[in-house]
């Protein structure tokens, strides 16, 4: 089975698992896993921000950034197919009790002038917008990358409008390795930064939320109270710093395999593949058949895809499927398809 579903998917690797089992560990809720704590250190050091915080996923990390920068009753802006917004149950407002407002754009990319027509004024009727979140790679957008440029010009507009300012960067290795900039470039022009380390970068379990001190501080509370206070998370963590270690340099080669299918795929009938400023590990397609159809065909030749829209399929490279195993899904696509 080739199984392009997402990269969370990925397996630990052989050096993970080892360094799983010989972890050091303590008591995390008291601050006394050392393992955790190298982990925090070193994703805090590596983005260029005074401390971190080791939470078991993504969503946790994400939606405990809403919850520390704003009060019930503000507004966040984001962009409308965001993971937070569109993807995290309404957390938003049901965690934080906070009101998205989003921001469609065409591809992903917010601007500041797209926010400046969705900004309201201080008018007593209005919440108060207090956040942006920004996502970078963007997910629905097929692993879009935003630049250095303007993740500073959007940083800028937000503080420039008095609103704290996250970044998803779930995948934001990826948008570096794509740009060939450091991941501090991507994440120094936010209040916080959220990563992943169980995706693309292989671990088993894990995300980082990193931040200045008082807002780090904050968000501990906050993931206390979500139950997210992990005792011996030292064994998941000893993978974490494996995956930052020795998994980020490869992503060029998922990169390179998204290249690839993309390529390929575009000339397999029935199917339009999307065009991208930057391709990262993702490929939508279009199909001209309803997506749920297509995805159960090729279930059935042994390859695993997800829908994300009537008639469109995302595929995403990663760690466990290799070149030959993307140009076989290719093979599969067609067949299932002509079938
Ligand atoms: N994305 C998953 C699904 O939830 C859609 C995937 O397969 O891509 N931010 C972004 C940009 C994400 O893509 C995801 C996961 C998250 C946050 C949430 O991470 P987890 O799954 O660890 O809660």
């Amino acid at each position: 089975v080739i199984d392009l579903r997402s990269d969370t998917v990925t397996t630990p690797t052989p050096e993970m698992r080892r360094a799983m089992a010989a972890a050091e560990v303590g008591d995390d809720v008291y601050g006394e896993d050392p393992t955790v704590r190298r982990l925090e250190e070193m994703a805090a050091d590596l983005l260029g921000f005074e401390a971190a915080l080791f939470v078991p996923s993504g969503t946790m990390g994400n939606q405990l950034a809403v919850l520390t920068h704003t009060r019930p009753g503000d507004e966040v802006l984001v962009e409308a197919e965001a993971h937070i917004y569109y993807y995290e149950q309404g957390g938003i407002a049901r965690l934080a009790g906070a009101q998205p407002r989003p921001v469609a754009t065409p591809d992903g990319h917010l601007t500041p002038s797209l926010l400046d027509a969705a900004l309201r004024g201080p008018d007593l009727h209005f919440p108060r917008p207090s956040l942006l979140c920004v996502e970078n790679t963007h997910n629905r957008a097929g692993g879009e990358v935003l630049g250095v440029d303007e993740c500073q010009g959007l940083a800028a507009w937000a503080h420039a409008h008095g609103l704290r300012c996250h970044l998803d960067g779930a995948r934001i290795f990826n948008a570096a390795i794509a740009l060939a900039v450091p991941a501090r470039a991507l994440a120094q022009p936010f209040d916080s930064v959220m990563f992943c380390l169980s995706k693309g970068l292989g671990a088993p379990v894990g995300s980082l939320l990193v931040g200045a001190r008082d807002f780090i501080a904050e968000a501990r509370r906050g993931r206390k109270v979500l139950g997210g206070g992990m005792r011996q998370a030292g064994v998941l963590a000893a993978a974490g710093i494996v995956a930052l270690s020795t998994m980020v340099n490869r992503l060029e080669e998922d990169h390179r395999n998204a290249a690839l299918l993309a390529d390929r795929l575009a000339e397999v009938p029935g199917l339009v593949v999307e065009p991208m400023r930057l391709r990262t590990n993702m490929v939508m397609v279009q199909t001209d058949r309803p997506a749920a159809e297509v995805v159960l065909r090729l279930r059935e030749a042994g390859v695993l895809v997800n829908a994300v829209g009537p008639r469109r399929i995302r595929l995403v490279t990663h760690k466990d499927v290799s070149r030959d195993d993307c140009l076989a899904a290719v093979r599969r696509f067609a067949e299932a398809l002509a079938a």
